[in-house]
């Protein structure tokens, strides 16, 4: 109908991406059965009826077992192409995508393998469909750390393939002061910063993201609005927020749509982003998360162009760059 093709009419970029979530069980169960792995579900409905989560914490426990069946190069190449195929259709003309390196180091597949196959697929993104990208590594908040800094070395020799360093998985109990000293180390090789934070953690826990370790951007940063002082910290920084409502909506960080804060983030005037965060977790794409704030906060045209603009602001792209997408 008409809003939707609106929305997919629109250029747009994504922010908040996690390639591990973009894992389709289509694709899940031919790459387990290539590589030999036994999947534990039956078929990809059977697969498809475990996805209900009510927290965070059920949704990694799915994600994280889900990766177990990428062993190889081209399994990462495969995963980030069928992503970047995907959004070429949406009219996704900038991507800026997450990937969790020590889900698979940890399960001995080499940090070499991961970052190869999503580089490589990038590269034919940007030939083939005319999608330009940056990659930031994540780091895994439950694990300690010692893995965060051993991670970072790994991630040394290509170095420049990698634009920033995140911070994700468990928020509650692993607050951002936990990797102030390996963010620092990070920066001083010259990597941008972002956290997720404020998804389930406190309002602290984004004032630790900014001050601690200068994060060009909060990932989710929903519940900084318990925080009046916060809100006006982050108008005043024009801090980009990486909202994914879908995301909010499947792990209950929202009761419900017409719940959702991102209208009462565009009042007060904070530079908020739309993106899909785990699409094939989640029930949707770029698109899809767009339309479904679209209509259940009534946004006008004009606030849904603005996201679309601001997608672009609060990237990682030059001032050239940006003026030739908008
Ligand atoms: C994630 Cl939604 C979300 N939150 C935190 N960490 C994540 N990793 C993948 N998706
Ligand atoms: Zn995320």
């Amino acid at each position: 109908d008409a809003i939707k093709n609106f929305i997919s009419g629109l250029p747009k970029a994504e922010l908040h991406l996690h390639i591990e979530g973009t894992f389709e069980p289509e694709l899940m169960f031919g790459i387990a059965e290539r590589n030999h792995i036994d999947l534990k579900y039956n078929s990809v409905d059977d697969l498809k009826s475990a996805y209900d989560f009510n927290n965070l914490q059920e949704f990694l426990d799915i994600y994280y077992s889900g990766t177990n069946v990428l062993i190889e190069e081209q399994d990462f190449y495969d995963l980030t192409w069928a992503y970047l195929q995907k959004i070429h259709s949406q009219n996704v003309l900038h991507t800026e995508i997450f990937f969790d390196p020590q889900t698979h180091t940890s399960r001995g597949v080499a940090f070499d393998k991961v970052i190869s196959g999503i580089h490589r697929a990038l590269g034919d993104g940007r030939s083939k469909l005319g999608i330009s990208s940056f990659l930031i590594l994540s780091f895994l908040r439950h694990l300690s750390e010692e893995s965060a800094f051993q991670t970072l070395e790994e991630a040394l020799p290509y170095k420049s393939w990698i634009t920033a360093i995140g911070l994700d998985s468990s928020e509650k109990g692993h607050p951002p002061n936990k990797f102030e000293r390996v963010f620092t180390k990070a920066q001083a090789e010259g990597f941008l910063t972002v956290a997720h934070a404020g998804e389930e953690g406190s309002p602290e826990y984004v004032w630790e993201a900014l001050k601690l370790l200068q994060v060009s951007r909060i990932d989710h940063g929903n519940r900084s609005l318990e925080d009046s002082l916060l809100i006006d910290e982050l108008v005043k920084r024009k801090m980009s927020l990486t909202v994914c409502p879908l995301s909010n909506l499947k792990l209950k960080v929202v009761r419900d749509m017409t719940q959702h804060p991102l209208a009462k983030m565009l009042d007060k005037g904070m530079m908020a982003t739309v993106n899909s965060d785990d699409p094939a977790y989640f029930g949707g794409y770029v698109n899809e998360n767009y339309e479904a704030v679209a209509v259940a906060l009534k946004l006008t045209k004009g606030q849904i162009v603005q996201l679309a603009k601001n997608s672009f602001t609060a990237s990682f792209l030059n001032e050239v760059e940006k003026k030739a997408m908008i």
